[in-house]
C-alpha cells in the first residue's frame, strides 16, 4: 500500500511539473530587442509608433531604445539586449559602416537579427535573417525623373538649372543612395547642375541653417533637392525669411512624404515628395514571429511607394497616415 502512495504521489508530482512548464511557455511573452535610431524627424517618430504598437498588438515584451542618432548608443543597446538574452533583435543602422564587431556578437549568440529601413556595409547576408525598407537607389531617380519631367512640362528643359541638394545623415544609407540616384538621373542632363551640397543631418533645424547659408552665397538657385521632407520644410523656412517663394521662385523636393510636406504642397510651397513609408511595424512583428517559428525570410524586402506631385496633394492628404 505504501509503495502504491509512492508511486501515485511521483505520478502526482510530475504531472504538476509538467503542467506547470507548460502554462508557463503558454505564458512567456516573445522578448525583443529593438535599437532605434532617435527622433530626428517626422518619418523617424511615425516609424517608431507603428514598431512600438505592432509590438504591442502581438504581446511581444518590447525592449525599446532610442539612440538619439549616435551609433555608441545604439551599439551599447545591442550589447544590452545580448546580455538580457533576448529571443530576437531588430535595429536601424544610423550609419552603414562600425558595426562588425558587435553584430558578431550577436552572431556569436545565437539571437536573429533583424535589420530595419537602414543598411549596413558588411559584406555577405549571412549575419541576418532579414532587412526591410525602402530602396533608396530609386527614390533618388524618382526624384531626378520627377524634375526632368516637371522642367519639360514648363518649357525649362533646355535652360541652365541650379540645383542645391540638403543631403540626410553624413555616411547614412538614404543620404548615399538617395544621392547616388539623384546624380544617375542628372548624368543625362548636364544643364542640371548641383551647385551646392551639404548634410542637414535630416533634421528640420538644420535643414533651415544650411538653406539660410546656400540663400547666404547669393547665387541662383532654381530647385532645392532635400533627402527628407522635414529639411525641405526647415529649408522652406528659410527661403520665406530671404523674401522668396518656395515653391515658385524655387522649386522644391523632398523625400518620406509626410503630412507636413502635403501641407506645404496644399499651401504652393513645396512641389513634390518622393514616398518612404515608416510605417514597418506589421511587417517587423510577422518577421519576428517567422524567425521563431523556424522559416526563412528572404534577405530583403523592399516597400513599394509612390511619387506625390502637387497637383493631387489636396485629394491625396486626408488618407495619409503619416
Ligand atoms: O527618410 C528620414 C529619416 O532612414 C528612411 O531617416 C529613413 C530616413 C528618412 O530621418 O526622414
Amino acid at each position: 500500500m505504501k509503495r502504491k502512495c509512492a508511486v501515485l504521489l511521483v505520478f502526482v508530482s510530475v504531472l504538476v511539473l509538467v503542467l506547470g512548464c507548460a502554462a508557463f511557455a503558454a505564458d512567456k511573452k516573445i522578448v525583443v530587442g529593438f535599437a532605434q535610431i532617435g527622433a530626428e524627424s517626422d518619418w523617424r517618430v511615425a516609424n517608431t509608433n507603428s514598431i512600438k504598437q505592432a509590438c504591442a498588438d502581438a504581446g511581444f515584451d518590447l525592449r525599446f531604445v532610442d539612440g538619439q542618432q549616435k551609433q555608441e548608443n545604439q551599439i551599447k543597446a545591442l550589447r544590452d539586449f545580448i546580455t538580457q538574452g533576448v529571443d530576437v533583435i531588430g535595429f536601424s543602422p544610423v550609419v552603414e559602416s562600425g558595426w562588425d564587431e558587435v553584430i558578431e556578437e550577436i552572431n556569436d549568440a545565437g539571437i536573429p537579427l533583424i535589420i530595419s529601413d537602414r543598411t549596413t556595409d558588411i559584406e555577405g547576408d549571412d549575419y541576418y535573417a532579414t532587412w526591410m525598407g525602402s530602396n533608396f537607389i530609386e527614390e533618388g531617380e524618382k526624384a531626378g525623373k520627377w524634375l526632368v519631367e516637371h522642367l519639360k512640362s514648363k518649357g525649362r528643359d533646355k535652360d541652365e538649372i541650379n540645383i542645391v541638394e540638403l543631403q540626410g545623415t553624413v555616411g547614412s544609407g538614404p543620404a548615399i543612395d538617395r544621392k547616388k540616384g539623384f546624380e544617375n538621373i542628372l548624368k543625362d542632363h548636364p544643364n542640371l547642375k548641383i551647385t551646392q551640397s551639404q548634410t542637414g543631418d535630416f533634421t528640420r533645424d538644420l535643414g533651415k541653417t544650411v538653406m539660410e547659408s546656400f540663400l547666404k552665397k547669393g547665387d541662383k538657385i532654381d530647385v532645392l533637392y532635400a533627402h527628407n521632407d522635414d529639411m525641405a520644410l526647415g529649408a522652406i523656412q528659410a527661403i520665406k525669411e530671404a523674401g522668396l517663394k518656395p515653391g515658385q521662385d524655387i522649386i522644391i523636393i523632398g523625400v518620406d512624404a509626410v503630412k507636413g510636406a502635403f501641407e506645404a504642397m496644399v499651401a504652393g510651397e513645396m512641389n513634390c515628395t518622393v514616398e518612404c513609408s515608416p510605417l514597418l511595424g506589421p511587417q517587423f512583428v510577422e518577421a519576428v514571429k517567422a524567425i521563431l517559428d523556424g522559416k526563412t525570410l528572404p534577405k530583403i524586402t523592399y516597400t513599394i511607394e509612390d511619387v506625390f506631385p502637387q497637383e493631387v496633394a489636396k485629394d491625396v492628404i486626408a488618407s495619409r497616415q503619416y
